[in-house]
């Protein structure tokens, strides 16, 4: 894990561009940064995804087979999770994944006190490569992937295809996916989203720098690293940087490195989409989306796919 977060972070200060994958925002305390932003009243997408959810979790359940089993790729927000798996005709079984082993447990245990008597085989994954399901799976007709969030967007298209194809072929035939987009929108309603007034999320892409100075005995100055969120149109996304505000000197695993001011360390790319271009990019991966769900201001989309053969 160490060596990796190490072999990312020299890649990035040494290439142009200083992108680092934004899966390593995720220590303990990003963790919890990334909680509090979904509660923060700027940040719509979480609030929003559960009041379509809770809108529409009948017509949802209506689409999907009974006895299916459930595999959320992440360990489960249980404001989402629960009622989705209480509204279900008779589950069959809930398997989350995720990365962080003790994340999952306590997913998992407090998953099981909502909704008792379902059984529930947390397994640890990384979903932005190739994983598998677990063992000893217990019986059913078919299955659901259960993917809110819009966590698809901060995943290169290239890797956000590559797991839509592996979820096509771990799904099997017939397989249904629920999946929560955020819609591309007016940067007067993204900026605040990701630079909110509290400074949660600046803290959050800061914390970045946290990490890197513990694990890897780096000597990144904080103080010298701006969070600025930048919206592009083409395609359209949310990319967070950390601005060196001065000219700064790094040293790290025994090399040194120099940004000049007004460089910045790519941290996260999170695209938002277009209900058609969507559609576009799950039929690439032999995915038909069969339902659509939105809020009224159409800020973001819950879509239901069915897999279609290759
Ligand atoms: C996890 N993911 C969907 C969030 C997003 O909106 O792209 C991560 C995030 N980064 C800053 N704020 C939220």
């Amino acid at each position: 894990m160490t060596q990796t977060l190490k072999d990312d972070v020299l890649a990035a200060l040494r290439e142009p561009g200083h992108r680092i994958p934004s899966t390593w925002l995720y220590d303990q305390r990003g963790s919890e940064l990334f909680e509090a932003i979904t509660r923060l009243p700027s940040y719509y997408p979480t609030r929003t995804e559960i009041s379509i959810l809770d809108a529409h979790l009948a017509d949802i359940a209506a689409v999907v087979p009974t006895d299916s089993l459930v595999v959320e790729l992440g360990s489960g927000s249980s404001r989402k999770t629960a009622p989705l798996l209480r509204a279900l005709e008779q589950p069959a079984g809930y398997v989350p994944l995720d990365i962080s082993a003790a994340y999952l447990a306590e997913a998992a245990e407090t998953l099981r006190a909502q909704v008792p008597n379902l059984p529930v085989h947390p397994w640890v994954a990384d979903f932005t490569t190739a994983f598998d399901l677990p063992p000893d799976l217990p019986a059913h007709t078919g299955r659901l992937g259960f993917f809110p969030g819009s966590t698809i967007g901060n995943l290169t298209a290239e890797n956000a295809h590559a797991l839509l194809r592996h979820c096509h072929t771990l799904l099997g035939d017939g397989a249904r996916f629920l999946l929560g987009i955020d819609l591309d929108k007016s940067p007067e309603v993204l900026i605040p989203a990701y630079d909110d007034p509290e400074g949660v999320t600046a803290e959050f892409n800061r914390n970045l720098l946290v990490r890197i100075n513990r694990e890897l005995d780096a000597n990144f100055d904080l103080a010298a690293f701006r969070h600025e969120a930048r919206y592009f149109e083409d395609p359209p996304r949310i990319e967070m940087h950390l601005v060196c505000e001065r000219p700064v000197s790094v040293q790290m695993a025994g090399e040194s490195f120099e940004l000049e001011a007004g460089e910045s360390l790519h941290t996260e790319t999170s695209h938002k989409y277009s209900i058609a271009g969507f559609t576009a990019l799950a039929a690439e991966a032999d995915w038909v989306v069969s339902h659509q769900w939105h809020d009224a201001e159409s800020r973001f989309a819950v879509l239901m796919m069915q897999s279609t053969p290759d």
